[in-house]
């Protein structure tokens, strides 16, 4: 049945799409449902009206509760690596998980939609990649239980609005106060070496939202602002320009290599790789594959892609292993 939507009616949907404010969104809501026909073709539209006013109300409330949620921020970790995807409210960063990784977190045209850290699997290649939806951030008051969790996590990527005006002193805000809980967001390479007590974190930011007209100025401005120490990703989650290159530079912010593990006469298995902190020795990895091969370790031999040096080259324990090295383990 069609839903005979009236003018009153689409001027308040436009209202509410524009809206910024929690308060905005719930009047142009109220508004809506006041305007909005009542008959059978309108009740789906009826019951989304509902919810969101649910969960704006919801939201509203329990904020402060948030704060205080605790020990149910921690997030176990697995896969090849951590990465916590934080942001400013409706930045998109469920949207972006769900597009890198299939899976359905809440997405919502409004703020506050995620509650609580959620952990999703991204696979890059032949690995796994755990990607840690969280609540958005509140640039002037970060939670300390979220500034714990971006401090545990292997690396961090940071979504942006690039329809948003104001992400430009979202981030200079955001950046001065994590800086003063001890946390500092670096770019690809870490550089100087933080004091005792405080953190760098390998940070991507993820300008999302790239199919907005105003999408390329605003990067630009981002890029001119913040100057050579963060890197901008431009990115839409929505029509999924950037995704697959954005995987691979995930991956490659967490350092990792992948190594495979041969036995004589055979093939490795590349669809089963170790994944080591880059910088690993052979006895690292033979101490993944079986204390057996650690504790009686004599040689190993090595094979490296595009290498004339490493066919089959026997190694001691204290090779450093590249990603993708074939290793083969000799007791
Ligand atoms: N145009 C456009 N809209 C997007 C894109 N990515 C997300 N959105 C929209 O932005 C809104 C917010 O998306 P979410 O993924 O819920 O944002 P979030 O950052 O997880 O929001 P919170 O959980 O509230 O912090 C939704 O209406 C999305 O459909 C994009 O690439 N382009
Ligand atoms: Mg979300």
């Amino acid at each position: 049945m069609p839903a005979n939507l009236t003018p009153q009616y689409l001027e308040a949907d436009r209202k509410f799409r524009e809206a910024k404010t929690t308060q905005d969104k719930m009047k142009a809501l109220e508004e809506m449902m006041a305007t909005i026909p009542k008959h059978k073709g309108t009740e789906k539209m009826r019951a989304m009206i509902k919810t969101k006013m649910a969960k704006l109300k919801e939201a509203a409330q329990s904020r402060p509760v948030l704060a205080r949620r605790g020990p149910s921020f921690h997030v176990e970790k697995s896969g090849a690596g951590q990465v916590a995807v934080i942001g400013p409210p409706n930045s998109g960063k469920s949207r972006l998980i769900a597009a890198l990784t299939g899976a359905l977190p809440e997405v919502g045209d409004y703020p506050y939609t995620t509650r609580a850290p959620a952990p999703f699997m991204m696979k890059f290649e032949n690995i796994k990649v755990q990607l840690v939806d969280t609540p958005p951030i509140a640039p002037e008051e970060v939670e300390t239980e979220l500034a714990e969790l971006i401090k545990t996590a292997d690396a961090v990527l940071l979504v942006i609005d690039l329809t948003d005006q104001e992400t430009p002193s979202i981030l200079e805000t955001l950046f001065s106060r994590l800086k003063e809980k001890r946390l500092e967001l670096v770019g690809e390479s870490l550089g100087r070496t933080p004091e005792a007590g405080h953190f760098f974190k390998k940070t991507l930011i993820v300008a999302n939202k790239s199919d907005d007209l105003q999408a390329e100025e605003n990067l630009a401005f981002l890029k001119e602002y913040f100057g050579q120490g963060y890197i901008f990703f431009p990115v839409s989650a929505a029509r999924g320009d950037g995704l697959e290159d954005l995987r691979e530079r995930i991956f490659r912010l967490l350092d990792v290599i992948r190594a495979y593990s041969k036995v004589p006469g055979k093939k490795a298995d590349h669809n089963d790789p170790f994944s080591l902190k880059r910088g690993t020795t052979v006895i690292d990895l033979a101490r993944a594959v079986h204390k057996d091969f650690f504790e009686k370790f004599k040689y190993a031999r090595v094979w490296r892609k595009g290498s004339q040096s490493f066919q089959g080259q026997m190694i001691n324990r204290d090779f450093v292993l590249e990603d993708e090295d074939i290793v083969e383990l000799h007791i």
